[in-house]
C-alpha cells in the first residue's frame, strides 16, 4: 500500500487529473448507467472546492496586496490597475462572445437533476451596490465572493499602510498582522494541497458519472469548451493585445518575439507565479524598466488573470446552455464584473481557474458540478490560461513602462525648453 500511495504522491498534479478523467471515462462507457454510485465521489469533490474558495481568496489577496510598496504603489499603481481590470473585463467579454458563437453547451445535459441556486444572477447595478456589504459575516456565510474580494483588499492595504506607518505601534500591529495573515495563507494552501490530492479521485467520479449517463454528447460538448477556450486566448493574444499595444506605440512583434521563453514556460507550467522568474527576464529583454517589472508582475501573477477571464466567460455560456438558460444582455454584464472579480481572486497556481470557475458559478447561481465536469480537462485548457494571463502581465508591464518613459521624456523635454528660454 505504502508503495502505491508513494507512486501516486509522486505523480504530477495534471497527469493524475487527466488518468482520473480518461480512467473515469472508461468506467463511464463500460458500467453505462450503473456508473452512478460512483457520483459520490464527485459531490466530495465539489464540496471541498466550496469549502475552500472563501478562505483561499481571503488570504491570497490580503498577502498579494501586501508584497506591494505603498510608496511605489502610487503612480503606477494607478496605471496597472486600471490595466489590470479592463483587460480582464475584455477577456471575459471576448469568451462570452466566442462561446455564443460555438455554443459548447448546446444539446448537453447534466446527469444528475440540479436544483437551481437562488437568487440567480443578480443584477448588473445589485452586483456594483453588492460589493459593498452591508455586513461583512453575512457575506461571507453567503460566499459572496464579490464583496469578500473587495474587503479582502481594502483589508489588505489597511495592514500595507500601518506596516508603512511612521508611528512605530502602528508598524508593530501591521507586521503582526502581516506575520498573522502568511501564516493563514500557510494553512489554507496545505488544506488546498490536500483537497488536490483527492481532485483526481473527485474528478473521475464526475467523469465516469457523466460518461455513462451522457455518453459521446460529453466528449462533444468538453472537445468545444476546449476549441473555444483555445480561440479566445488567441483572439486575446493575438487582436486584443495588439491593438491595445499599439494604442501606445509599441511594437508588437518585436514585444512578442522577447517574451517568448516567458510565454513558452507559462504554457508548459500551467502557473504564473511558477513562471515568474522567467517573466521577469523577458520582461528585461522587452526593456521593460526594473521598476516598473519588479512592481507589477509579481501582483500581476497573482491578480491578473487575463486568460482565466476568458475561461470565465466560456465557462458561463456553457453552463447556461446545459441549463437551457438564456442570460439577457444586464445579466451578460454582471457576469462580466463577476468574472472579473473573481479572476482578481484566483491564484496563479495550476489549477487556481477551476476554483475562480466556482466563485463565478457560486455568484451567478449557476450549478457547481458543470465546474467539476470541466475538471477533467483542465490539463488541457489550464496551459492556454495560463499563457494568456502572463502574456497579458508582461503586456500591461510594458504599456506602463511606455508611459513612465513618456514622463521622463516630457520633463527632459520640459527643462531642456527652461533652460534655452532663460
Ligand atoms: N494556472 C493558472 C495560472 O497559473 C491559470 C488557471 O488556472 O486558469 O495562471
Amino acid at each position: 500500500m505504502g508503495k502505491i500511495w508513494r507512486w501516486y504522491m509522486n505523480m504530477s498534479f495534471m497527469v493524475k487529473m487527466t488518468g482520473g478523467f480518461l480512467i473515469g471515462i472508461l468506467l463511464g462507457v463500460v458500467l453505462g448507467e450503473h456508473s452512478s454510485f460512483l457520483a459520490p465521489l464527485g459531490t466530495l469533490f465539489l464540496n471541498l472546492l466550496k469549502m475552500i474558495v472563501i478562505p483561499l481568496v481571503i488570504f491570497s489577496l490580503m498577502v498579494a496586496v501586501n508584497h506591494s510598496n505603498p510608496k511605489e504603489l502610487g503612480r503606477i499603481g494607478l496605471k496597472i490597475f486600471p490595466f489590470y481590470l479592463f483587460s480582464t473585463g475584455i477577456a471575459v467579454v471576448i469568451g462570452i462572445i466566442l462561446a455564443k458563437i460555438t455554443n459548447p453547451g448546446a444539446g448537453f445535459s447534466l446527469p444528475t437533476e440540479v436544483v437551481m441556486d437562488a437568487p440567480i444572477r443578480p443584477s448588473f447595478v445589485d452586483t456594483l451596490l453588492n460589493m459593498v456589504p452591508s455586513n461583512i459575516f453575512n457575506a461571507l456565510a453567503q460566499g459572496d465572493i464579490l464583496a469578500v474580494v473587495f474587503v479582502s483588499v481594502i483589508a489588505g492595504l489597511a495592514i500595507l499602510f500601518m506596516r508603512h506607518s511612521l508611528d512605530e505601534k502602528q508598524q508593530e500591529m501591521g507586521d503582526f498582522l502581516f506575520k498573522l495573515l502568511e501564516a493563514g495563507n500557510e494553512v489554507i494552501s496545505k488544506i488546498l494541497n490536500g483537497i488536490l490530492v483527492y481532485a483526481p479521485i473527485g474528478v473521475l467520479g464526475i467523469t465516469a458519472n457523466t460518461f455513462g449517463t451522457q455518453g459521446l454528447d460529453t466528449a462533444i460538448a468538453l472537445g468545444k469548451f476546449i476549441g473555444t477556450s483555445y480561440l479566445g486566448v488567441i483572439i486575446l493574444v493575438g487582436v486584443a493585445f495588439p491593438i491595445m499595444m499599439k494604442v501606445f506605440g509599441i511594437k508588437v512583434i518585436q514585444f512578442y518575439k522577447d517574451i517568448k521563453e516567458a510565454a513558452f514556460t507559462s504554457f508548459v507550467t500551467s502557473s504564473s507565479i511558477g513562471t515568474l522568474p522567467v517573466t521577469i527576464k523577458c520582461a528585461e529583454k522587452a526593456g521593460i524598466g526594473e521598476r516598473v517589472a519588479k512592481l507589477t508582475l509579481p501582483i500581476g501573477a497573482t491578480v491578473n488573470m487575463n486568460g482565466t477571464a476568458i475561461r470565465f466567460g466560456v465557462a458561463v455560456i456553457f453552463a447556461a446552455e446545459i441549463m437551457g438558460m438564456t442570460l439577457s444582455t444586464p445579466e451578460l454584464a454582471t457576469i462580466v464584473i463577476i468574472g472579473t472579480m473573481a479572476a482578481i481572486g484566483t491564484a496563479g497556481v495550476p489549477g487556481a481557474g477551476l476554483i475562480g470557475m466556482s466563485i463565478v458559478f457560486t455568484q451567478a447561481g449557476l450549478p457547481i458540478e458543470i465546474v467539476a465536469l470541466t475538471a477533467g480537462i483542465n490539463i488541457l485548457v489550464d496551459m492556454i490560461f495560463t499563457f494568456g494571463n502572463v502574456v497579458g502581465d508582461l503586456v500591461g508591464a510594458k504599456i506602463v513602462d511606455q508611459t513612465e518613459k513618456w514622463k521622463v521624456d516630457n520633463t527632459v523635454e520640459e527643462n531642456a525648453v527652461i533652460v534655452t528660454s532663460s
